[in-house]
C-alpha cells in the first residue's frame, strides 16, 4: 500500500473522483460521509476502501478514527455545499462547513498527529460578487453567504493551524467544478449537471438571466490532479490556491457546444436572474501552475467526456 488518506465527504461528487484516483494508485482510503448528498454507489468496491455512513460533526468518532488510523493525508471536502441551504439554516450548516474543520486541527494538535498534508477545499464564493476579473488568490475577500463565511474561517483555521503548531496544511478554492458522479437532484446542483439531465431527458431548462453570465467551468479530473499535487508539493505548505482552468465561457456558449456534442437541441425557457447571481467569475491559476498544474481539459473536451460518461452509467 501507498499512503493511508482520509477523505471527509468522500462520497460526494468531487470526493467520489478523488477516492477512485487515490485507490487506483494503490492507497488505502478511509471515507467518513454522512450520504446528505453523496450516494453509496458513487464509492467503487475495493478492499482499499473503509466507508463510514458518519456527520463529521461527531467529535467522538472523529476523535478515535483520528487518533486510532494516523492518516498520511487529510482531505477536507465534507460540507454543505448549497449556497442556499447555508443561508436558510446558518447554525446548522456552521456545524459542518466550520466547526467540524477546527475540531478535525484540534484533534491533530491535541494528539500530535503529523499527517504528511492535511488540505482543506474551500470555494471562490469566497470572492463574493467583486466585479475585478481574473481572480488571483490575493484578491479581495468579499464572503456574501454563511457558506461563503464559513470557507473562509476554516480556511484560514487549517493554515493558520498550520503555521501555529508546524502542521503541513494548505487549501484550495474551487471555482465551477463539473463532471461524473455530479448530482444534478436540486436545483442548486452546479449548471452543467442539470444542463446534461434536462438535454437527456428531454426536458426544459430554466436559465436565469440572458446567458452572458460566464463561469470558469472546470473539469473534475483536473481538480483531483490540483488536489494530489498540493498534497504532494512541500511548496503548497500554508498557501492556499484557485483551481479553475483560466478561462471562462458564457452559459449560452457552453449550451452551444453541449448541443453540439449531444446532437440536441435543449429547451430553454428563459427566467430572471437569480438573487445573488455574479454576471462572470474567472481564475487566475498562475499559482498553482507554478506547483506544475496545467489543466488537460478545455470545456469541449471535458464536456464531451462527461456527455459520454452519462451515456453509458
Ligand atoms: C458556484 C457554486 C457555489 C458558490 C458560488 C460562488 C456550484 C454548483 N456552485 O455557484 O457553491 O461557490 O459559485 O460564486 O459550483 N443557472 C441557470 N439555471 C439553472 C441553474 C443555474 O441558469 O437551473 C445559472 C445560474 O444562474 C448561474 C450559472 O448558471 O448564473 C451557474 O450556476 P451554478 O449554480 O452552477 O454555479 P454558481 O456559479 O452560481
Amino acid at each position: 500500500m501507498a499512503d493511508n488518506v482520509l477523505v471527509t465527504g468522500g462520497a460526494g461528487f468531487i470526493g467520489s473522483n478523488l477516492v477512485r484516483d487515490l485507490i487506483k494508485k494503490d492507497n488505502s482510503v478511509t471515507v467518513v460521509d454522512d450520504l446528505s448528498m453523496g450516494r453509496l454507489s458513487n464509492l467503487p468496491e475495493s478492499d482499499q476502501l473503509t466507508f463510514y455512513q458518519k456527520s463529521i460533526t461527531d467529535r467522538k468518532f472523529m476523535d478515535e478514527l483520528l487518533i486510532n488510523r494516523q492518516f498520511d493525508y487529510i482531505y477536507l471536502l465534507a460540507a454543505v455545499a448549497s449556497v442556499a441551504d447555508t443561508i436558510k439554516r446558518p447554525e446548522v450548516t456552521h456545524q459542518i462547513n466550520q466547526d467540524a474543520n477546527l475540531w478535525i486541527m484540534e484533534t491533530l494538535r491535541r494528539n500530535q498527529l503529523r499527517p504528511k498534508k492535511v488540505v482543506f477545499t474551500s470555494s471562490a464564493a469566497v470572492y463574493g460578487d467583486d466585479p475585478l476579473q481574473p481572480k488571483s488568490e490575493q484578491s479581495r475577500i468579499v464572503p456574501l453567504s454563511p457558506y461563503a463565511i464559513d470557507k473562509f474561517a476554516s480556511e484560514r483555521f487549517v493554515i493558520d493551524y498550520g503555521q501555529l503548531y508546524g502542521l503541513n496544511t494548505a487549501a484550495t478554492r474551487f471555482f465551477n467544478v463539473y463532471g461524473p458522479r455530479q448530482n444534478p437532484s436540486s436545483p442548486y446542483s452546479g449548471v452543467l449537471s442539470l444542463i446534461t439531465q434536462r438535454l437527456q431527458d428531454n426536458q426544459i431548462f430554466t436559465l436565469f438571466g440572458d446567458g452572458t453570465q460566464s463561469r470558469d467551468f472546470v473539469y473534475v479530473d483536473d481538480v483531483i490532479l490540483a488536489l494530489q499535487l498540493i498534497a504532494d508539493m512541500p511548496e503548497s505548505n500554508g498557501q492556499v490556491y484557485n483551481v479553475a482552468t483560466g478561462h471562462s465561457a458564457s452559459l449560452i456558449e457552453t449550451i452551444r457546444i453541449f448541443e453540439k456534442i449531444s446532437g440536441d437541441t435543449l429547451k430553454i425557457e428563459f427566467a430572471d436572474c437569480r438573487l445573488g447571481d455574479i454576471q462572470r467569475s474567472e481564475a487566475d491559476i498562475c499559482k498553482l501552475r507554478k506547483l506544475g498544474y496545467e489543466p488537460k481539459f478545455d470545456l469541449e473536451t471535458g464536456l464531451r467526456r462527461y456527455w459520454e460518461f452519462n451515456q453509458n452509467y
